[in-house]
Order: structure tokens, then sequence, then C-alpha cells
């Protein structure tokens, strides 16, 4: 008998190291002691034309190795870094240069590279840098961008990058004829991933042998690689990129390349010496990537129970100066706002602005989080309209469980239409009320309100499209140890991949779960792979890795039988042993079966059924059974046809105060559905950090540009994320487990799940507290104070 880890709650393996700082990161690589460091010279301006750049102080420094501008930069690398999503809606996209050419976008753009002995002479001589700019007007925020007085690129008119349209039937028709009609206009403040770890790249040229090697902290190796590749003119098989540890992701590590990935190799391979850049806080800030702000104004019409008729949603994305990420973010909002409604008529557009402000990249729930506010303020209002229950509105609108697979027609980046797969929204709405209370929270308010004491509810629903294609692979290695190896592509940045994927293999191989070593994101070890973004790891390399392991099972059977002279049928491994059922006396481990898989091996011994001395195989004899070939492995693919929609509901009820408008979160309950798990206890953990994240978001976090586009609160000191006191001790999950059609295993995504109805929760409950809409997130005490003001003096 063998208990099946797929579904248990198995302890993080991973934890150990990290809880005793054994974790190695990017800046923990030493190659050897004769590491150079680098430094950036970034634009201390939002918008200028650089009129010249001049460097002679610095290479007088002691010290310095060299400094790269962009005149120094020659073939490929001369060139802009490469637009990573196109979409033929995006009309005029633009990506920055590694080292900028003879503009600054926004504050913090890279201008010069200096690679000196250490970080404090690269430092020095980045301040000896002598640049004079002629000043152009900047553009910040989506007023001004729509405003289009000052263009943030000269050949973009009205600042747009794109605007793309879908309609569903004819929502503006269905909304003029409709019982009761809606306006709601609602924005959403810039917000950014704050990993742990800030970005970091370590390259090393070996002469010798003519190879790369890379370490950087990434979410993607092997686009690092490409673009490393691409960009000095190497092989792919030139360059290695190895993913150490990682702490923390969120999106703003998919981008690949940063322009220091590929100057820091540029600089090892120039200067023949080990080159290190560890980007500090405040170069996070204001260089690497931010999302969110979006601008919403929806027109919505409705029947008398609620039911949507026709919804109309037109947006404006701020894009930042640059979109190597093309139109994802906004093509994910205006494709999964609806959640799990059906709108019967839908039409939105959007407009993807350029500001001069750092670039937007995808960021943990990726453009969900301001749709799912969006969908769920106007269920909110419909119900407040209707002087309905907020949750029976949201009822009469779901998608029904028979009604899968349930095509919205809406049209995805890829061309395809988009269409969930499976879900049983009621059933999460039963258990959500039953979570948080609902039913009794009317009583539970009056009574507080007898005391003075204002509590509010809130209840927003979501879907999310996760475990996106392309493709994921997986290697899984069984060394005559006995110990199983398993590679797979993507990276980790603290999801647990390497106890999910371990859970995985033993049930599919019989192997122990102690035996089992996974390594991710090292091309050394699997070349062929997409990355860690779109909550995809579970269901992709998780595919995958059952897949491999299962070809490596059928190997080990195919050999064993031969060993054991026994039908392939009639044998099991248990605990890494293979034998005949029912006779536990007729068996071979697993190590044992690698080396008969091995030619050059060791000797086997019939007898004792064990390896012992070393040999070649012997003469005469095929050194594997025929038609195998040498070595215990298996290695497979996993491409899906779709994406798999995972989705969920979060309640929350909230306190504010009376006098100072604090807001006090009294309990948080998720109801989440992705599919089957793996792990309860780490997808659990997912939901934890995406919901602190998500109160970030709500009630703390904004990035504020001044109107000459200088990021104000570039610090921790200033931009206020939650801490342990913010976030609650307990938050009630529950989940429903609707298994995907679409892998072999019914997995859905839950990475980003957390985060995604963060803003609409608080809203609602905020709202529900206050008795005035709230329209734009976040919300801080002192904007509900003021809000509560206005009221008053209406
Ligand atoms: N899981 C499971 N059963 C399921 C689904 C998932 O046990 N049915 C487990 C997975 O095996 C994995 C974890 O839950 O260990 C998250 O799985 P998945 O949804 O596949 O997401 P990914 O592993 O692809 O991680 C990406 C996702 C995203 S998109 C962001 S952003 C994010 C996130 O995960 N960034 C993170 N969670 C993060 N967690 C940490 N600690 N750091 C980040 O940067």
């Amino acid at each position: 008998m063998t208990t099946k880890l797929m579904g248990t709650a198995v302890q993080r393996v991973e934890d150990q190291r990290f809880l005793r700082g054994e974790g190695r990161y990017v800046d923990d690589i030493a190659v050897d002691g004769r590491t150079l460091h680098a430094a950036v010279l970034r634009s201390p301006h939002a918008h200028a034309r650089i009129i010249d750049i001049d460097v002679d102080e610095v290479l007088d420094l002691d010290g310095v190795h060299a400094v790269w501008t962009y005149d120094d930069l020659t073939g490929p690398m001369a060139e802009p870094l490469p637009l990573l999503i196109p979409h033929p809606a995006l009309t005029h996209g633009r990506t920055q240069y590694a080292l900028a050419r003879d503009e600054v976008n926004y504050v913090g753009e890279a201008i010069a590279f200096v690679v000196a002995d250490d970080r404090y002479v690269a430092e020095d001589a980045v301040g000896l840098i002598k640049v004079s700019y002629e000043f152009l007007k900047p553009v910040v925020g989506i007023d001004n961008a729509r405003a289009a007085q000052h263009l943030v690129h000269e050949d973009v008119p009205g600042n747009i990058g794109a605007r793309l349209e879908q309609n569903v039937g004819d929502a503006p028709t269905a909304i003029a004829a409709a019982p009761h009609r809606l306006e709601l206009d609602l924005t959403v403040e810039r917000s950014a991933c704050m990993p742990m770890e800030g970005r970091g790249t370590v390259a090393r040229w070996d002469a010798d042998i003519n190879r790369l090697q890379v370490w950087t902290s990434t979410q993607t190796s092997t686009g690092v690689r490409a673009a490393v590749a691409v960009k000095l003119g190497l092989d792919l098989g030139q360059v290695d990129v190895i993913t150490p540890d990682v702490g923390g992701g969120f999106g703003v590590k998919i981008v690949h390349p940063w322009p220091e990935e590929l100057l820091v190799p540029l600089a090892a391979r120039a200067l023949g010496r080990t080159v290190k850049f560890t980007e500090d806080r405040r170069e996070h800030f204001i260089s690497s990537a931010h999302e969110r702000g979006q601008v919403h104004h929806v027109e919505v019409g409705f029947d008398d129970d609620g039911r949507l008729c026709g919804l109309d949603v037109e947006f404006w994305h701020d894009h930042g100066a640059y979109s190597p990420y093309g139109l994802i973010v906004p093509i994910i909002t205006s494709t999964q706002l609806l959640g799990p409604y059906k709108p019967n008529n839908y039409r939105v557009v959007f407009e993807s602005l350029y500001t001069n402000t750092v670039m937007v990249t995808p960021y943990r729930g990726a453009g969900r989080p301001q749709g799912c506010y969006t969908m769920e303020r106007t269920m909110d209002a419909i119900a407040a309209y209707l002087g309905k229950d907020r949750a029976e509105v949201r009822a009469v609108n779901f998608i029904q469980p028979d009604e899968f697979p349930f095509d919205q027609g809406l049209i995805f980046q890829d061309g395809r239409e988009l269409e969930y797969d499976s879900g049983d929204y009621p059933a999460s709405l039963e258990k959500i009320k039953a979570l948080v209370g609902w039913d009794e929270f009317p009583a539970y308010q009056a009574e507080m309100a007898a005391v003075g004491r204002k509590v509010g509810i809130g209840l927003a629903c979501y879907v999310e499209g996760t475990g996106v294609g392309p493709y994921e692979g997986a290697h899984v290695h069984i060394e005559t140890s006995g110990k199983v190896k398993v590679a797979t592509g993507l990276t980790t940045q603290g999801q647990g991949h390497a106890t999910v994927f371990a859970q995985l293999v033993a049930d599919e191989l019989g192997c122990r779960f102690e035996d089992i070593e996974v390594v991710t994101g090292d091309t050394r070890r699997m070349p062929y792979a997409v990355g860690t973004f779109a909550s995809r790891a579970a269901v992709m390399s998780g595919s995958a890795i059952h897949l491999a392991a299962k070809r490596a099972k059928e190997k080990v059977l195919r050999i064993a039988a031969d060993a054991l002279e026994a039908d392939e049928s009639d044998l099991e491994i248990i605990a890494g042993v293979v034998s005949v059922k029912g006779s536990p006396g007729s068996s071979i481990d697993l190590g044992t079966v690698a080396v008969l898989s091995n030619p050059l091996r060791y000797a086997f011994d019939e007898a004792s059924q064990a390896a012992t001395q070393f040999s070649v195989g012997d003469p005469g004899k095929a050194p594997v059974p025929e038609d195998e070939e040498p070595g215990l492995e298996g290695k497979d693919f996993y491409s899906p046809e779709r994406a798999t929609f995972a989705s969920g509901m979060h309640a929350v009820i909230v306190e504010t105060d009376p006098l100072t408008a604090e807001i006090t979160i009294l309990k948080y309950a998720v109801v989440h559905d992705c599919g089957h798990l793996i792990n309860p206890m780490i997808v659990e953990g997912q939901i934890h950090g995406g919901v602190a994240q998500g109160i970030g978001g709500a009630l703390y976090e904004r990035m504020a540009y001044d109107e000459s586009g200088q990021l104000l609160n570039a610090s921790f000191m200033d931009f206020l994320m939650p801490y342990v006191t913010e976030v609650p001790d307990g938050i009630d999950i529950d989940h429903l487990e609707t298994p995907s059609p679409l892998n072999p295993l019914g997995i859905k995504g839950a990475g980003e799940a957390g985060v995604i109805p963060s803003a609409a929760v608080f809203a609602s409950a905020i709202e529900d507290a206050e008795g005035f809409p709230i329209t734009a997130m976040p919300i801080s005490p002192s904007e509900l104070f003021a809000l509560r003001q206005q009221r008053a003096e209406e």
C-alpha cells in the first residue's frame, strides 16, 4: 500500500535551508575572488534630451576598469531591447535601449554603466560622469497623457500606444433598452511588486571554452539566456543561465532582459573577469517596473433582479515610458473583468498610454485586480440601486456549473477565444457566505451601530486564467544511488516547487519522497522552458513532471521485468523498490535498475541482486537491454490546449473609526478553487501572501509621482507596505475542487488568487460601513476622512 502525496500538506523541504540563513541568492555568488562590481548612472530627469556625456574623469579614478555609454554599444546591443509580446493593436510599441541613446523618458533610466574593483569605487565613478541635458516637458499621470499637451515619444500621437475594442453582442443597444442604467468612474493607482531581493546578475566568461555563465535573479532563465545570446552574438549553447534562490519576483522579474542582465555579461566578456551588479532599493523603485494604474468608466444596464443586460467598459492604462510587455496587462483586464458572470452584451475598449514614469509590466494578478475591482464595484452599485442583497445580485449573473466549457466570446492575447473550462460559482458563494457569516452580519452591524461603531462587510468574486502555455518540460533521472534528480526549466521564487514537484514524482514513480532532488531554472539541466508567471508552474511543470516520471517508471518496469524475469504488469514500485506483486522477496531497488541501464556500469551480481564491482559491461553482450537507450531517465513536455480557470471569492469585515477613519480588519475569509490541490498548506501559504500583498494595494501602497515625474516615496521609509501588524492573524480559507479537464492531474493555478479581489473587497466593505460610494483605491484613513467631510457638506 502506498499513500498518495498529492493533496497532502507535506512540509516544505526548502524551509530548513532558508530558516538557517543558508539560502543562496545572486549576491551570494562568489565565482572567484576577483569579482568586479558594476554601478549604473541613472537619469535624474523624467524627460530630457541627452546633449553630451563626459566620462573623462571616470577613467582616471583608481580602481575603475571600464565605462560604457550608448556610443560604446555595437551590433545588436545598440538596438532597442526586445518587445516581448507584440500585438497587432500595439501600433506604437516602444522599448528602451540598454543605455539611453539620445533621450531619457523616466527618472531612473540607465545612461552609463561603470565597472570597478568594488561597488564604492563604481558608485564614486558614476558621480563623476557629467551629462548635459535639454529638458523636455514630462507627461505624468493618465489625465496628462490623455490631454496630450506634451508627448512622451515625439512620434506617438496622443501618447496612445494602442487602442483595442472588443464587442460581444451589442452592449450600447442593450444598455439603452435595459430597465435600469448606471454609470461609474473607478480609479486604481500604481503600485509595484517589491520583492525582498531586488534584481541582480553575476556573469563569468570562460575564455578557455568560449562560454558565458550568468547567474541572475529572474523568473525566466531561458528568456534571459536567449536575450544574452542574441545581444552578445553568441550561440545559445555558449550561454548558461543559472537561477539560484530568488527572494521573490511577483512579476517584476519576468522581464527579460533587464539592461543590467545584458551589460554585466557584456562587461564580463570584454574584461575577462567575473562582474556583478546588485541593485539597491531606490534603484528598484525607480528603474524596475510598476503596475495597476488604470482609470475606468462603466455604463451598465440591468433588470429588476440585477441581471446584466449590457456592460460597457472604457478604460485607460498607464503604460509608463515603454511597452516591452505589449498589451498583456490591459488585455487581461479587458478579457477577465467579467469574472464568473455572464454579461450577455459586453463592449470593452481601452487605450494604453505612455507617460514619463517607470514602465509597466505584469505584477501578481496582472490586470485582474483592476478588472475585478471594476466588475465588483459595478455589482455593488447595482445592488445598492435596487436595494438588494449584494450576494443575490451576483448569484443571478453567475455562469452555472452545467454551462462549462463556457465561452465569453472574447479574444485573448494569443488571438484565440477565451474559454472557461470548469467551476462551480454558486457552491463557492454558499461557502463564502457561511465562512464569513454573511447572513448574520446585518444584525451584528446594527448592534455595533447602536454603540457608535461602524462595521461593514464586503464580497468580491473573481476568475483567473492560469497555467498558460505554450509548454514546459521536465527531466526525471534515477541515479545508481537510487536518488532521483528532477529538473524543470521554470524558476522558483518561494512557491515551494521543490516540495510539490517531489510529491508528484513520488506518487507517479513510487520512489521515496526523501530521495528526490528538484532543480529549477538552470539552463544546463533543462534548456527548454518558458518561466514562472501566470500561476503556471503547478499546471505546466507539474504536468510535465508527472509525464516525465511516468516515462521513467515505464523504463524502470521494463528493465526490472527483464532482471526479475517477471511480467511488467505484475510489478509494483513502493518506496523505491520494484517487486513482484505478492512476492516481496523477488525485488530490485531503483538504484540497481539504474545500474542495469548504464553501459559503463557496476557488475550486477545475480545471486545477491546487487551492484558489486565496476566494469564496462560484458564483452559480446549488449550493454543495455535491446531497444533501450542507456540511462534510467524520462523526459517529457506538456503543452495545454488553453488556460485553465481558477476562481474564488473573498469576504472581509472591516471597522472604520468614526473619529480617525482608521480602517481595521476584523475578519478575512477566502474560498478558493484551484482544482485538485497538490499541497493544501502551500496553496494556503500562497493565499496568505497574496492577501497580505492585496491589503497593501487596497489600503497603503501607491507610487507618489510629482508633476515633474519624480517618485517622491522611493524608499521603504515612505512607501507603505503592510507589516504583520496590518495583516489579520487568521485568514479563514475553504477550498472547492472542480478539476480542470485540460491537464492530467486536474490542477488549476493558485499563485495570484490572494491578491486579485483585494481592492474590490475592501472597497465593498468600507462602502458598507460608511454608506457612500468608494470609487478610488487605495484608500487611506485621511482620504476616507476627506470623503466623509465632503459628504457632510453636500
Ligand atoms: N499548488 C498546489 N495545488 C494547486 C495549485 C498550486 O499545490 N492546485 C502549489 C504549486 O505547486 C506551487 C504554488 O501552489 O507550489 C503556486 O502554484 P502556481 O499557481 O502554479 O503558481 P506558480 O508556482 O507558477 O507561481 C507563480 C505565481 C505568480 S504568477 C506570482 S506573481 C507569485 C506567486 O506565484 N509570485 C510569488 N507566488 C509567489 N510566492 C512567492 N513566495 N514569491 C513570489 O515571487
